[in-house]
């Protein structure tokens, strides 16, 4: 009986499930270029290449192996452009009789991958994948039956279980979180460190041209494409960041500096999620770096608790709270998203920043995506469902089940508080203490009213008034209802006639 085996974009990895039984001779591995998965949302060009070229490099590395691949292009005059119609036709053109996967990330496609064994008339074995540190169902199991979900007791379980940065029953340093000594406002004149950059290859080079040709509208340049797109690579990436980047990574975790996309961010996201790394190895490396004194343990352990703990738990609420998590939208949010989140033309400086950086990189570090263009989305009610399809498209990191809980439940409070204990509303305050943004933007972060004033300051107070009912009972937003309850009830009525000009005129900001 031979079978086809099939790898999707984001399974880049020679361990995935799907691979582990290959037998020369009856197996067939299948890797295919679509427009369904390149165009469910318009991915940025640098995201589209990347993957194309990651997809290339690996079916290569399998064929030097001995392994035999079936490798569909794009520009394949017989390729379908949809997964299922490519399993057909590999079906019927080889004679295979069953079908070999591992589980995808995103739910409308493994809704789709349900069906295939009857559609296709052949078994198909979805295989769990445990590049993943906790299964689906070890995550249910986790939260059954708890009132509050909280990632930090999850996290320290996962430290547990996977014995990371532990010494007996006792986290190393005696602390779980050492969160006080992380996340300084940037010094002045920061600067991350220099990065590596990869040689573009002739692989490389034919995906761009071919992306360039046919995603012409989608959003991103791909100039200065810098992405490593293969094992060996993606490893230098990691090595980069851990001898070099690692040390001052807690230190500067929330930090945000004109002309510095990077700082001291890591810039792995994509590499894992599409397979090119194993989150267990970044983590045992890092873990490695503190026994062998070579990084801080703010650092080390602020760093793992992204990758055992949000990584992992944000997959968890995915697929246990599927698929009515994506029509959640508890503040009622309704207005559409500006063109500015398309164009990076506004005058606010944050936001032409943060955007900038997405454009130009397919990139921008967490306190970007949270705090400027989540922040923003939040205080102006923009729809949860348009917000998710941004973050969707534009990020070389996103698939659903990571970008869906950060967007609608981390960033826009749409799971009523699901994901994040309280909504992450911050006004230009925060931004101007946290990033040497505001010094040369046309808005001014002290003023809340008046043609100068941070539109964040008036939409900040906007954002509280309008959800008074939903959100005042919130034990961490006591502090500020009191000082919105004790203002001048003249001033209340400024701020909130300022900010009803701004939300109806959005994109004149
Ligand atoms: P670092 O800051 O160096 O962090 C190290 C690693 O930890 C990351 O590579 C990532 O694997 C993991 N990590 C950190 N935070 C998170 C998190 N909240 N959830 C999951 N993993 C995390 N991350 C994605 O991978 N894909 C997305 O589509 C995505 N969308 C996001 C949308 C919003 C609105 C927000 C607020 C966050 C989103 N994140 C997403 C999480 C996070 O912003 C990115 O993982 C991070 O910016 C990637 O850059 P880095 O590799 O330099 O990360
Ligand atoms: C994101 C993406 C893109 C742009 N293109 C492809 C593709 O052509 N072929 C493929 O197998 N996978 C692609 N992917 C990744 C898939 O969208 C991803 O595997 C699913 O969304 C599940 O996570
Ligand atoms: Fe952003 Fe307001 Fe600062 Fe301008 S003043 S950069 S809009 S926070």
């Amino acid at each position: 009986m031979s079978r086809i085996h099939l790898v999707l974009g984001d399974q880049l990895s020679p361990s995935l499930s799907a691979l582990s039984d290959l037998e020369p001779d009856t197996s067939l591995v299948l890797m295919a270029e679509v427009m369904s998965e390149a165009t469910y949302v318009k991915h940025h060009k640098k995201k589209i290449a990347f993957l194309f070229s990651a997809m290339r490099h690996f079916a290569q590395a399998l064929e030097k192996k001995g392994i035999r691949v079936r490798y569909v292009t794009l520009d394949d005059p017989k390729n379908t452009q949809s997964l299922e119609n490519e399993l057909a036709r590999a079906l019927r053109e080889t004679g295979a009789t069953a079908v070999v996967a591992t589980e995808c990330g995103e739910w409308r496609l493994a809704e789709e991958m349900r069906t295939w064994s009857e559609r296709l008339g052949v078994p198909v074995e979805i295989r769990t994948d445990d590049r993943f540190l906790c299964s689906i169902d070890d995550f249910r199991a986790w939260r059954k039956g708890r009132k509050q979900l909280r990632m930090e007791y999850f996290y320290r379980d996962m430290r547990r279980r996977h014995r990371v940065l532990m010494e007996g029953d006792d986290p190393v340093g005696g602390k779980w979180n050492f969160d006080a000594e992380n996340r300084k406002p940037p010094a002045s004149g920061l600067k991350g460190p220099k990065r590596i950059s990869h040689r573009k290859d002739e692989i490389t080079k034919s995906v761009l041209s071919l992306v360039e040709a046919r995603f012409a509208e989608h959003m991103g340049t791909l100039e200065s494409f810098h992405f490593a797109v293969t094992e060996a690579q993606a490893e230098r990436e990691l090595a980069h960041f851990i001898d070099e980047v690692l040390p001052g990574f807690g230190d500067y975790q929330d930090a945000m500096v004109e002309g510095e996309p990077y700082l001291y961010h890591s810039l792995i996201s994509a590499y894992v999620n599409a397979g090119l790394l194993l989150p267990l190895d970044v983590i045992r490396r890092a873990e490695a770096a503190w026994y062998e004194g070579r990084a801080p343990l703010n650092a080390v352990e602020g760093f793992i608790r992204q990758i055992l703990g949000w990584r992992e738990y944000v997959r968890g609420i995915y697929w246990t709270e599927m698929p009515g998590y994506a029509d959640r939208n508890h503040l009622k949010a309704e207005r559409g998203l500006p063109w500015f989140y398309w164009s990076g033309e506004t005058r606010m400086n944050c936001m032409a920043q943060a955007v900038g950086d997405t454009i130009e990189h397919a990139y921008s570090h967490h306190i970007q995506r949270l705090m400027v263009t989540g922040n923003f989305a939040l205080l102006a009610g923009i729809a949860p469902s348009e917000v998710c399809e941004w973050y969707l498209a534009v990020y070389a990191d996103a698939y659903d089940w990571v970008e869906l809980p950060n967007t609608l439940g981390m960033a826009l409070y749409g799971d009523g508080g699901l994901m994040a204990s309280k909504p992450y509303a911050a006004s230009g305050k925060y931004i101007d203490r946290m990033s040497n943004f505001c010094g040369s933007c046309a808005y001014d972060p002290k003023l809340t009213t008046g043609p100068k004033a941070c539109p964040f300051n008036a939409l900040y107070w906007e954002f509280l008034a309008r959800n008074t009912e939903r959100l005042s009972g919130n034990a961490r937003l006591t502090n500020m209802y009191a000082t919105w309850r004790r203002m001048d009830p003249l001033k209340q009525k400024a701020i909130r006639s300022h900010a009803s000009k701004i939300l109806e005129a959005l994109e004149d900001l």
